[in-house]
């Protein structure tokens, strides 16, 4: 049996961003519209207006100022209301294979490996942009690595179940090391028309390598356990999927071919399962709240944040010990958690430990006990 430890971690960022205040007057332009177009049935009664969104019940709800996005041109104009990507040929990288490979070579650079030292490629993420070829393998010919890839989907859990499959290989024996990496276009398969959750989600793209600790050559993050937990449910639901246009109105526009959710279920059935979940696994693992320096946690909605760090801690955390980035990437899915990892854990010191934890969609809860070693 080997430890498995992360010895790097990237970030994608996209280049265009966008403000609530940019968001909210794109989207009170299309409510104007929409109202102005449907003026007649409004008057009889037939349908309600659009109500106008609002920059301060944004981040009042949320904790959300800010968001990344691929493009921003298509969601800010009211008669598109969704990004615009180009076509590509087959013939070059796909866009999340593209985002995926940045993001892997930081965290490659930070390990001081290449390519050709990383045994298996895992692509975790809530969407993927085809159904076949897996991104996973046009990432692996892209880096050159060696061995194999595969996609996996657990939608805002995806990294960290990513990163248990990944570690438990890496333990086992079967590969030295395997790159675990986030592509999140969440613009693609958010419904920018809904003001109850317009504002919720960016694009992003995360990377971990995992490799032996007796294999880093710097300092690294052995992952000392891990614990994956999935229960059923409707309230984080996107139906959009291959058997589309099998069904009677399947390519038209409906609601729930994009993210929908009944968000104060979710805040109220979540909280209690993540804070379980936390709990139980630290005291399987003999760890207790005055051993860990740091949570970093799925990046979803703040209050949700500071109930968690309450719960674990048992006390109202310390400021920098459970760093929000979500303030300026928004919900970015699975690579939440993986963002706040990747900036705020490199002052840790040596037998330091700290808990990545991501929760959401499926229900599903994954939770990495990590331990500095400098
Ligand atoms: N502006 C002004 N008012 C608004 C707006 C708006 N934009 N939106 C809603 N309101 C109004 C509502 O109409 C409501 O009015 P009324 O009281 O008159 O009915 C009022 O404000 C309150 O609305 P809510 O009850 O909906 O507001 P909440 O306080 O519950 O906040 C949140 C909404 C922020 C969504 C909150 O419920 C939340 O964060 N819940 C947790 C959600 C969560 O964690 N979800 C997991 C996300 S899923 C995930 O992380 C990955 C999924 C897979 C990837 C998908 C990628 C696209």
């Amino acid at each position: 049996m080997h430890r498995p430890a992360i010895t790097g971690t990237g970030v994608f960022t996209p280049e265009q961003g966008i403000t609530n205040a940019e968001l909210v007057v794109a989207f009170n332009a299309y409510a104007d519209r929409w109202n102005a177009q449907h003026a007649d049935a409004i008057a009889r009664g037939e349908v309600e207006p659009m109500a106008h969104s609002s920059e301060d019940f944004i981040v009042k709800a949320s904790g959300i100022e800010h968001r990344y996005v691929l493009d921003k041109t298509g969601i800010l104009d009211p008669e598109v209301m969704h990004p615009l990507l180009r076509q590509r040929s087959d013939d070059e990288p796909g866009v999340m294979a593209e985002m995926g490979v940045d993001a892997a070579r930081k965290a490659l650079a930070q390990a001081g490996r290449t390519g050709a030292d990383v045994d298996a490629v895992i692509c975790a993420a809530s969407n993927l942009e085809r159904a076949y070829p897996a991104v996973a393998i046009e990432i692996q010919q892209l880096l050159g690595t060696k061995g194999f890839a595969f996609d996996m989907n657990v939608a805002c859990s995806s990294a960290t179940f990513g990163i248990q499959a990944a570690a438990d290989m890496v333990r086992s024996g079967s590969i030295r090391s395997a790159l675990v990496v986030n592509p999140e276009i969440c613009s693609g398969h958010l419904e920018w028309r809904d003001r109850d959750c317009h504002f919720i989600f960016g694009d992003v793209a995360t990377a971990v390598l995992i490799e032996r600790a007796e294999d880093a050559s710097g300092p690294y993050f052995e992952i000392r356990s891990t614990r994956c937990a999935t229960e059923f449910s409707n309230n984080i639901r996107n139906n959009n999927g291959f058997l589309r246009r099998t069904r009677p109105d399947g390519l038209a526009d409906r609601r729930d071919m994009q993210f929908m959710q009944n968000g104060r279920k979710v805040f109220k059935e979540v909280l209690p399962m993540v804070s379980q979940h936390i709990a139980d696994h630290m005291a399987d693992e003999g760890v207790t709240a005055a051993d860990l320096s740091r949570l970093w946690l799925h990046q979803a909605n703040k209050t949700m944040n500071d109930f968690i760090g309450r719960k674990v801690l048992g006390r109202d955390p310390e400021p920098g010990e459970q760093p929000n980035i979500l303030q300026d990437y928004a919900n970015t899915s699975s690579a939440g958690s993986i963002i706040a990892f990747s900036k705020y854990s490199n002052d840790l010191r040596d037998g330091d430990k700290g808990i990545i934890c991501s929760f959401g969609a499926g229900y599903s809860v994954g939770s990495v006990i990590v331990e500095r070693h400098a």
